[in-house]
């Protein structure tokens, strides 16, 4: 049975709860516990954090362990060359997620210092890019 993380960074604890309009209405929980129903052949498990320096300690503890990563970084995803780095280090291959579609927001929201080091990125699709993800990682 193939293992996989999803790791969601800063304020992402608050879908659901706050600006539906940009990040729709369900809260990750939810979301999660479908994830687990569509996919019962993946050990999957969930990890949030606001805190840049346990998101990297999160990537070191799992990409030696698991078989994939799922990440949204959250706004740690246009500064963080720390992120970038964890990312380079473990064997895991890792996959960027965003909700909204970053493209058609602030030009800061453009560029990811992610990207270049994952494996792939799905932009824009809601949370249904986390499923995309990890169907990506099953094949
Ligand atoms: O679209 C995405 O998934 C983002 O990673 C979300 C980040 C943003 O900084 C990135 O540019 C794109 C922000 C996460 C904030 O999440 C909230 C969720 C509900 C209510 C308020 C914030």
């Amino acid at each position: 049975m193939k293992k996989i993380a999803i790791i969601n960074g800063p304020n992402l604890n608050l879908l659901g709860k706050r600006e539906p309009h940009i990040y729709g209405s369900q809260t990750f929980e939810a979301y999660f516990k479908q994830l687990q129903a569509d996919f019962p052949k993946l050990s999957l498990q969930y990890f949030q954090s606001n805190m840049e320096g346990e998101l990297v300690t999160k990537i070191q503890e799992v990409g030696f362990e698991l078989d994939g990563i799922v990440i949204n970084a959250g706004a740690y995803t246009h500064t963080s060359i720390a992120i970038a780095d964890a990312i380079s280090a473990v064997p895991a291959p890792v996959i960027e997620v965003h909700i909204s579609n970053v493209y058609a927001r602030e030009t800061f929201r453009h560029h990811s210092y992610l990207a270049p080091v994952c494996k792939g990125c799905i932009v824009g699709l809601g949370l249904e890019g986390y499923k995309l993800a990890l169907m990506a990682l099953l094949n």
